[in-house]
């Protein structure tokens, strides 16, 4: 017989109903199988302090109307702290730093808080209202107004505004998705955008692009050349369907094109220098609503094309809402994990969050000569056990004892010591 027992907190009507339906369901299943039993039904005492029964919710010092577009659930505002992308050591504060350094007059934003406003995670970005990103089953609401950013975009318009010209922004960002090995529900994104004054476009390109060719000359002077067998695809063409916006003149903005192509394709080539395989990227139509023309940028790795960011002309109404009317310029939107399971070769998204010592201590002596492979681990934390006997026979060698610990037990023992020998 199973024994199913669940608690629940009831705050806001939709917890309210999703516990229903939950309930019923498994009143459904007792229907089909009878030696299934729903023991309980309770109330227990408040699970979730930050939860009250004024309905609002407290994080961080902060507290929050809660309505029925409330979703957020314990677990997704636990890892709100976490901050991955700055815990020294970490795989994603590695190639946050790494892709820093490839942007180097960059203004660096990391550490905006990931509770925004739907105005700015959508509407400032002309995301259409009827848009499915929008929809509580994609994205999380704190009430209907404010929910945790889904992409690190959400701060374009603010940053713009601020008339920083280039910025890279990292972070958290939170969509409603399924678990498995590739999908969580919590990842880290890279915003990175340039712009230029319209009116001096050429200079500033061909200066800043002389700039970063001796960026990458310097990477090709070290031990390991910039391979240049790594294949870059690019087949798209401007069309109707992705086309460049009525307001840019084309020469100007093919300047654009051409310098945001470069950095994105000298960056990764330059991240994947030490890699063991030959790198192929390919580069596709894409569309935002918030740039055009759009693309996405794709990696092979194990036999599949697998995105690894997103990008474009950034729409100049963002630009003008942002009182950069005179400039031109692009934004990419770089998937964190993605890159880091394929440069440090790690299966699975869940092991970013990991708290144990045998994920993080392998990435302590990262240095960027040297590639760090992930060594998998087993799921199931180190267990020690002492063992002592007594042997008469005086020619003992330890060895003797770990042929017999190996035979036994093949792999599954790790290491064996020698405590003490007397
Ligand atoms: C965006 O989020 C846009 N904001 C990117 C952008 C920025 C476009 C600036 C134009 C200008 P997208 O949803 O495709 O786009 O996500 C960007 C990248 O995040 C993807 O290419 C992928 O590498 C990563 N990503 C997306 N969804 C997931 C997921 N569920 N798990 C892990 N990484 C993901
Ligand atoms: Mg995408």
């Amino acid at each position: 017989m199973n024994r199913i027992q669940f608690s629940y907190y009831s705050s806001t009507k939709q917890l309210t109903s999703c516990y229903k339906k939950l309930f019923s369901s498994l009143q459904n299943l007792k229907s089909l199988n009878p030696s299934f039993q729903v023991l309980s039904a309770e109330t227990p005492s408040n699970p979730y302090p930050h939860v009250n029964h004024n309905k609002s919710l407290t994080i961080e010092g902060t507290s929050y109307k809660l309505d029925d577009q409330t979703n957020v659930s314990p677990s997704i505002l636990s890892k709100l702290s976490r901050n991955l992308h700055l815990q020294p050591h970490h795989p994603l504060y590695i190639l946050r730093t790494q892709i820093e350094q490839h942007f180097p007059h960059f203004s660096y934003f990391n550490t905006l808080n990931p509770i925004v406003t739907v105005q700015k995670n959508f509407d400032d970005l002309g995301f259409p209202k009827d848009h499915p990103g929008r929809s509580k089953t994609d994205s999380y609401y704190i009430n209907e107004q404010i929910m945790l950013r889904t992409h690190t975009s959400a701060h374009q318009l603010e940053i713009f505004s601020k008339m920083n010209k280039k910025f890279l922004i990292s972070g958290d960002v939170y969509r409603r998705d399924e678990i498995d090995s590739s999908h969580y529900p919590i990842f880290h994104q890279m915003e990175g955008a340039q712009i230029f004054n319209m009116q001096n476009i050429e200079q500033e390109i061909s200066e800043d692009k002389k700039y970063l060719i001796s960026l990458n000359s310097t990477i090709s002077s070290q031990k390991t050349p910039l391979r240049d067998n790594n294949e870059v695809n690019d087949d798209t063409i401007i069309s109707s369907n992705n086309p460049i916006q009525s307001c840019h003149p084309i020469e100007q903005v093919n300047y654009v094109i051409q310098h945001l192509k470069f950095s994105l394709n000298s960056l990764i080539k330059k991240l994947f220098i030490n890699h063991d395989e030959n790198l192929k990227i390919r580069w596709i139509d894409a569309y935002f609503p918030f740039t055009s023309p759009s693309w996405e940028m794709e990696i092979f790795f194990k036999g599949k094309w697998l995105e690894i960011c997103g990008c474009g002309i950034v729409e100049q109404d963002v630009l003008n809402k942002a009182g950069q009317n005179d400039k031109i310029g692009w934004a990419f939107g770089l998937g964190l994990e993605r890159i880091a399971m394929v440069l440090f070769d790690i299966p699975d998204i869940r092991l970013f969050w990991s708290h144990d010592e045998r994920f993080l201590n392998q990435f302590t002596n990262f240095n960027d000569n040297k590639i760090i492979k992930f060594q998998p681990f087993s799921k199931f934390p180190p267990c020690i056990k002492d063992i002592s006997f007594w042997l008469n026979d005086q020619d003992f060698h330890e060895n003797n004892f770990c042929e017999i610990i190996r035979d036994i037990a093949e792999d599954l023992v790790e290491d064996v010591k020698l405590v003490s020998f007397s």
